[in-house]
C-alpha cells in the first residue's frame, strides 16, 4: 500500500505551494445547471473566488454576465465553465439559449484587497470590462 501512495506525497505538496502561491483564487464555488435553473440562483463569495458552472442538462445552455462583460461558450452535458470574480460588486447573468434563466453572484470585498483600499488599482482592475483580452492581461498583472 505505501508503494502505491508514496509518489502521491510530493504531487499533493506542489498543488498545495500552488494554491498558496495564489490566495486570490484559492477557493472555487460551483453552480449547477439543472432543468433550466442556475442552482443555486444566488451566490454570495468573496473576492478572488472562482465560481464554476457545470451543465447538468440534457442540452446545451451558456453563462452570460447582463451586460456581456464575460460569456461562456455553449455548455454540452457535463461541460464546465469557470470564471475568477477580483472585483467586489454584483454580477447578474443569464443563459443565451433561455434568456428567462437568471442568476446573480454577489462578490464582497476581502479585507486587506488591494482594489478596496489603491485607487490606481481599482482604475486598472475597471479595465477589465473592455473585454477578455484586457481582462487576462490585467489579472496577470494583478498577480
Ligand atoms: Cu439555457
Amino acid at each position: 500500500m505505501k508503494a502505491f501512495l508514496a509518489p502521491v506525497a510530493p504531487i499533493a505538496f506542489l498543488a498545495a505551494a500552488l494554491l498558496a502561491a495564489s490566495p486570490a483564487q484559492a477557493e472555487t464555488v460551483r453552480i449547477g445547471i439543472k432543468n433550466f435553473m442556475f442552482t443555486p440562483m444566488t451566490v454570495t463569495v468573496p473576492q478572488g473566488t472562482t465560481v464554476a458552472w457545470i451543465n447538468l442538462d440534457d442540452i446545451p445552455h451558456t453563462v452570460v454576465e447582463k451586460s456581456k462583460a464575460w460569456r461562456s461558450p455553449a455548455l454540452d452535458t457535463n461541460d464546465t465553465y469557470s470564471h475568477v470574480f477580483d472585483k467586489a460588486g454584483t454580477y447578474e447573468y443569464f443563459c443565451g439559449l433561455h434568456p428567462q434563466m437568471v442568476a446573480k453572484v454577489i462578490v464582497t470585498p476581502a479585507a486587506g484587497a488591494p482594489d478596496a483600499k489603491s485607487p490606481a488599482v481599482k482604475t486598472k482592475v475597471s479595465m477589465r470590462m473592455d473585454g477578455p483580452g484586457p481582462a487576462i492581461a490585467i489579472r496577470a498583472f494583478i498577480q
